[in-house]
């Protein structure tokens, strides 16, 4: 029998451990793994469904130049030799590297090293810089280094949990069954603020729609009121906290609870409750990720945060502490390593004893002296022609930027573009002059850091595919190539673990808390088994000493900024975000058919009020523009957003829809500290729009390039794909779309239907579905079809034996439930909570990220059509 491997999860920053055991080639039985310190076993519906992407549809596996395939040797010189060349004539600050918090630390040191030791740039940023950089100015700003001050075990130890800007039930899934745990166990209250009502919400003691932007004025009047009622703690600040100058007549001023909760536009009296409620709870934890991060504002929000907890002593102590988690599986490692243009490396900056300390210990020849070019002012560098090479790593940058249309003609600007990533074709990679095929999860080989600094292995247990190598190695053998042999002649992920664990020991005397000396001389086999352990310690600062030279923290006197009123053109305010079954640009999510149930179509969601100003019901098309560019979605009506906002997810890319694009739309303004991007409140406008005809089109296998249609999303499924189509003109173009085969038609021009069937050997090959005015048959019932060995003409009338209605969105990914039969049990069994709708029907039993959409579910059913039903 094949024996299980640990290691941990491919995507979210909770850093679950995993047990997986192979069962094939290509295939692996997935757990969560018992003895990680994260999960303790659990898994969320992506984590549990990582099996059904291991496959190598898509995947990059051979080196291309252009469009054609290459040898490892010819692609590698060509990438040496071309940011050789372009160095030689136009210095250092004319290359530039792209990375990603999805390399693993491993991979992360090499390139950072390559950059700022050796070419001589600190032109190396991440897409963390999206992610939590206002997180790491927030940190360094009021503890002088970057470190999160919390763990997981805080979350048992509090009394109260406050959520600011965090969809933590979607998002950091595991997390959040941790917290309903405690919660269960000890009745931890829980706080939610975030304008919208998510599932997040359900269940909450309280949730605050704040006004977008306005989280300063929260958290100051927040202080204000903790200062009044002597919440403050005047002891602790004395001994380990400085202020500024004006800093509290600041916070006395103008913070009263009815100016902030005019500002915050929340309720005076809910206001009131939450204050009431921090004051009274010493064991506190705010947690916070990107409605906070992701702002022109974004550092001052984490300091107003920080502010209120060094204010009242509620840091290094148990269950009390601001909590910023991360979004990327090593969006930490990333940050140890300096591998951010900001830094320098190991959590030191660029003051001049550090670059000497550093260029020593690396026998560098060309130390980077300076931060450089920060990600949207990188892109920007690139449309001026400034930068004149980019090597992208494991990340996606044309969908993923703000005002992701000019990334694109940046992209296609630059001289020299290298992509290394695990897809062939992605919106990025098609920008492209040299493809290299990278090792995915599963493949690769290193360390990741988790959101509270807990560090962990990523073991492979799959055959490296094709032509595949692992991030660290490419990066390597450019470096060699590039005339550093002996500075970059690693042989596997422990030598480089063993040279980053011996850079942050380097000198290192307690003025840095990152300090990983016992792995400085670890041993190869004592790396391959090392087991999860959290640098740092479990409570950081609990003596009160900070990493400050003066080792006091500091409070940052932090201003609510002025909100811009809407404008006429664009009178919303677009927010954008994710969806809980998905993973950012779906290269590895969009694969696997359960998690493809949950949302299938790119959605807007305007609250009620909204839509029916502008006419629009729910399921129409709608187009939101912004200055940036527009791009179409299928509008979804909810009372969950607050009047004037709406909200566009984040994944869909070119390769998968017509439309549902949200990179292209928000601006490219960035926070002044932190550089990271506002993208949660865009200026906006929304418009319905007609298509004469709907309908979807399923295709068994091989799929097409382009649907060729206003509208089609592709949505994965058993065996094939599933399009959701509409546009006007003739339907008849999209039959170019269907396999070769037996086709049975049956077409009304009067109705405007049309549809087309095409069997092959037998089995359903395709089908396309069209209708002017009338009903669709029922998606389910076709996509199984797929599935029987001879279908008969009469597939296209749809109405086989066992054809039910369809289930609905899925809600339960591990039973692949939908919402529809969800709906119907409650009312015919009469359920009344989640565990009742468990027992009757099995949802909600596994991975448990379906039980705050369950809890929803029953919410939405009054309770008197139960008792009727009797
Ligand atoms: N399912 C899933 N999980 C993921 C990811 C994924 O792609 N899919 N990605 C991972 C990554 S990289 C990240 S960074 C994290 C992100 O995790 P989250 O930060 O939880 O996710 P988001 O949906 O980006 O945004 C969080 C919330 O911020 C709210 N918000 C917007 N504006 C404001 C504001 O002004 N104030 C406040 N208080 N709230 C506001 C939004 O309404 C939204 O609900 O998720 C990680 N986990
Ligand atoms: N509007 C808006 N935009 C946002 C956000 C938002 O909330 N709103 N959130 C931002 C945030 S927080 C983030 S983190 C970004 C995420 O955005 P991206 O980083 O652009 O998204 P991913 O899809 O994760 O891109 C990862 C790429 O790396 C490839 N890949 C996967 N594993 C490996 C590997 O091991 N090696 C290599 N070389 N390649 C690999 C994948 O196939 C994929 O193409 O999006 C940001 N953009
Ligand atoms: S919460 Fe889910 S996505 Fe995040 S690490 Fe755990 S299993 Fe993976
Ligand atoms: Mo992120």
């Amino acid at each position: 029998m094949t024996q299980a491997i640990r290691t941990t999860c491919a995507y979210c920053g909770v850093g679950c451990g995993i047990s997986a055991t192979p069962t094939g080639p290509r295939s692996v039985t997935i757990k969560g793994d018992e003895a990680h310190p994260a999960n303790g076993g659990r898994l969320c519906s992506k984590g549990t469904h990582l099996g059904e992407t291991v496959g190598l549809q898509g995947r990059l596996l051979h080196p291309m130049i252009g469009d054609k395939r290459a040898s490892w040797g010819k692609a590698l010189d060509m990438v040496a030799k071309r940011f050789r060349e372009t160095i030689e004539r136009y210095g250092p600050d004319s290359v530039a590297f792209y990375v990603s918090g999805q390399l693993m630390t491993e991979d992360y040191y090499v390139a950072n090293k390559l950059m700022k030791g050796f070419i001589g740039s600190s032109n190396i940023d991440t897409n963390s810089r999206l992610c939590m950089s206002s997180a790491v100015a927030g940190h360094n700003r009021a503890f002088g280094e970057d470190v999160v001050p919390a763990s997981y075990d805080d979350l048992e130890e509090a009394d109260l949990i406050v959520l600011v800007g965090s969809n933590t039930a979607w998002c950091h899934p595991i997390v959040y069954q941790r917290i309903q745990a405690a919660r269960a166990a000890r009745g931890t209250k829980l706080v939610v603020i975030d304008p919208r009502r998510t599932e997040t919400c359900e269940g909450a003691d309280l949730h605050l729609p704040v006004k977008p932007g306005t989280d300063v004025a929260l958290m100051n009047g927040l202080l204000a009121w903790c200062d009044q009622e002597g919440i403050a703690d005047p002891a602790y600040m004395a001994e380990h906290v400085n202020a500024p100058e004006g800093f509290w007549e600041h916070i006395r001023t103008g913070h009263d609870l009815w100016s902030t909760a005019k500002t915050c536009d929340i309720a005076p009296a809910l206001l009131e409750q939450f204050f009431r409620l921090f004051a009274a709870t010493p064991r506190t934890v705010t947690m916070f990720s990107q409605g906070i991060n992701q702002s022109i504002r974004g550092t001052d929000q984490v300091n107003a945060i920080v502010n209120v907890h060094l204010a009242t002593g509620r840091i290094g102590k148990p269950g009390a502490a601001p909590f910023s988690i991360t979004g990327q599986p090593n969006a930490m490692g990333g940050r140890e390593v300096g591998g951010l243009a900001s830094t320098l490396a190991s959590h030191m900056d660029f003051a001049p004893e550090n670059v000497e300390r550093v260029g020593r210990f690396w026998a560098a020849p060309k130390m980077a002296t300076k931060p450089g070019l920060k990600a949207v002012d990188l892109f920007r560098a690139i449309n001026e022609g400034r930068v004149k090479a980019l090597w992208v790593m494991a990340t996606n940058p044309a969908v993923s930027l703000p005002d992701a249309n000019r990334v694109r003609e940046a992209l296609e600007a630059c001289p020299f573009v290298v992509v290394s990533d695990i897809i062939a074709d992605t919106d990025t990679s098609a920008y492209a002059d040299v493809r290299l095929p990278a090792a995915g999860w599963g493949e690769k080989d290193g360390t990741v850091t988790n959101s509270d600094r807990t560090i962990s292995r990523q073991r492979p247990f799959l055959a490296l595919p094709g032509e595949a190598k692992p991030d660290w190695w490419i990066v390597t053998e450019v470096a060699r190539r590039m005339g550093w042999r002996n500075a970059f002649a690693y042989d596997r992920p422990a030598d480089i673990w063993r040279e980053h664990a011996r850079l942050t020991a380097y000198q290192n005397d307690g003025q840095r808390v990152l300090n990983l000396r016992s792995h400085a001389t670890i041993g190869n086999d004592a790396y391959e088994t090392m087991e999860p352990f959290r640098w740092g310690g479990d409570k950081p600062f609990a003596d009160g000493r900070f990493s400050t030279p003066e080792g006091k923290a500091r409070l940052v006197l932090t201003k609510q900024l002025e909100l811009q009123e809407p404008l006429k053109a664009w009178p919303l305010t677009l927010n954008t975000g994710r969806y809980r079954d998905q993973w950012h640009t779906m290269t590895r999510t969009g694969l696997a058919p359960k998690l493809a149930r949950h949302r299938e179509e790119p959605l807007v969601e305007v609250h009620p009020q909204d839509a029916q100003a502008l006419g629009i019901a729910d399921g129409d098309l709608a187009r939101v523009s912004t200055a940036q560019g527009n791009s179409l979605f299928r509008a979804s009506v909810s009372e969950g957003q607050r009047v004037g906002e709406i909200f566009t997810p984040i994944h869909w890319t070119d390769q998968i829809s017509t439309g549902g694009r949200t990179g292209l739309l928000p601006r490219p303004l960035v926070d002044p500290h932190s550089g990271q991007p506002g993208f949660k409140a865009t200026p906006a406008a929304l418009e319905k729009v007609s298509t004469e005809w709907k309908g979807f089109l399923i295709l068994r296998g091989e799929q097409p390039a382009k649907v060729p249609c206003l509208w089609a999303t592709r949505i994965t499924v058993t065996g094939g794909a599933l399009y959701e189509v509409a546009g006007n003109g003739d339907a008849v173009r999209l039959e170019a779309c269907l396999p070769k085969g037996d086709r049975v038609e049956a077409i009304d021009q009067t109705r405007g239907t049309r549809r087309v069937a095409i069997i092959a050997e037998g089995k359903l090959a395709g089908i396309l579905i069209v209708t002017k005015t009338g009903l669709l048959p029922s998606r389910d019932w076709l996509i199984g079809q797929l599935q029987v060995e001879e279908v008969g003409a009469s597939v296209l009338a749809a109405r086989g034996p066992g054809n039910q209605p369809d289930k609905g969105p899925t809600i339960c990914v591990c039973f692949d439930i939908g919402l529809n039969q969800i709906m119907a049990a409650i009312r015919e069994q009469n359920l009344v909570d989640v565990p009742a709708i468990g027992k009757a029907i099995g949802a909600g039993t596994n991975c448990g990220s379906c039980r705050p959409a369950l809890a929803n579910i029953l919410t939405q059913i009054p309770q008197e059509t139960l008792h009727a039903a009797e």
